[in-house]
């Protein structure tokens, strides 16, 4: 077994297992994970637990397998810092980086590990349009749970770390796991997502606009939560809706899981947009979307449209379909290209702390 006794007798840290020395001295513990975001087909809207973010109802996924976002985290002793796409971040997003850091410090207090008193530098990569409705806070936080707790030396299995990632963000939950997710509602110790069984579908990205949305999720939540009329009756009717996806997925029922997709997004929006002042998330194009997928439904196209906390849109359909959706929708999309996703990878180390 190599040695990796630290070359600075004070950094006890760096005598770990996991750690390593550079040539020169420095101590270095870092390691480096992807993700990539999800779109659900049963969609999240609603917290019974803000701080530790559970769900007021259970949701279903499907990962994707493009736009990941790669993050590395390098513990320091210099304070926390975080980079995204090349650009030093302070104020929320740094404090949201902080704040799910701090959680995966106290974990480390728990387990013992003298890492625990360390900050860390992050610095992620994001391939999709952040913040505008491409779940770029799913695959960031997926990505920074399975990196932070490698770095940090944590053993956490694929259920724990779906529970550390939707601590950052709820729906991070979900882009640990491969394929088709559902996130459990509960509480903080049976909220995680798990793998369901579903037939290969692909989700044809529309995205019709880039740029920050006005309202975030998080807010959009609040928001519903305390004034529209509608969501005792959104939350009874999601588990609902979700009891008939599980069971449609696992008799590989393209129909109903398409049919089911396009209604409860549908009924996200107008939940949305039933807050006072209300909230709108889709603009002209994105309807206009909507509108051609349910006509190349009627010509025999089977396709079925949902979006989430912004404007662009996805087209679920059958893989031999979706070179044909995307030629009917790429003429809607702001640079001309309406990308093919198929089911992906969840969150996994690409370079771990022992690399
Ligand atoms: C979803 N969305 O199920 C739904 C559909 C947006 C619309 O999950 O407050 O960024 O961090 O838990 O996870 C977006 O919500 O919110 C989301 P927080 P998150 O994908």
């Amino acid at each position: 077994m190599e040695d990796f006794s630290c070359l600075i007798p004070d950094r006890r840290w760096c005598r770990r297992e996991r750690a390593r020395c550079a040539p020169e001295g420095e101590c270095v513990t870092s390691a480096t994970a992807r993700a990539y975001p999800n779109i659900a087909l049963v969609k999240y809207w609603g917290k019974a637990d803000e701080k530790l973010i559970v769900p007021v109802a259970g949701s279903l996924s499907m990962t994707l397998d493009d736009f990941p976002t790669t993050t590395t985290v390098t513990l320091t002793d210099g304070g926390d810092t975080f980079r995204l796409n090349e650009v030093d971040h302070d104020g929320t997003s740094a404090d949201r980086v902080t704040v799910f850091l701090d959680l995966v410090r106290s974990l480390a207090v728990d387990a013992g590990l003298d890492t625990a008193h360390l900050s860390a530098r992050v610095v992620s990569t994001n391939e999709g349009p952040t913040a505008a409705g491409m779940a770029s806070s799913a695959s960031g936080f997926a990505a920074l749970a399975v990196a932070a707790a490698s770095a940090y030396g944590l053993d956490l299995d694929t259920r724990e770390l779906s529970r550390l990632a939707r601590r950052g963000s709820g729906s991070a939950s979900r882009s640990l796991i491969d394929r088709f997710a559902v996130w459990h509602a509960g509480d903080d110790e049976s909220s995680y997502a798990e793998a369901v069984s579903a037939p290969d579908m692909a989700m044809v990205a529309v995205p019709v606009a880039t740029g920050e949305k006005a309202v975030s999720s998080r807010q959009g939540m609040i928001a519903t939560a305390e004034t529209s009329p509608f969501y005792p009756a959104w939350i009874t009717s999601t588990q609902e809706t979700l009891t008939e996806m599980i069971a449609a997925c696992e008799r590989g029922d393209v129909t109903t899981i398409g049919e089911l997709t396009e209604n409860h997004a549908i009924r996200m929006h107008a939940l949305i947009a039933s807050c006072r002042p209300s909230i709108r998330y889709l603009n002209p194009t994105s309807i206009a979307v909507f509108d051609e997928i349910a006509a190349m439904r009627q010509e025999g196209v089977e396709a079925y449209a949902t979006a989430d906390a912004g404007p662009n849109v996805f087209a679920l359909t059958r893989p031999e379909l979706a070179h044909i959706v995307a030629d009917r929708l790429v003429g809607f999309t702001k640079d001309n290209e309406a990308k093919i996703l198929m089911p992906g990878q969840g969150a996994h180390l690409i370079d771990g702390a022992s690399a």
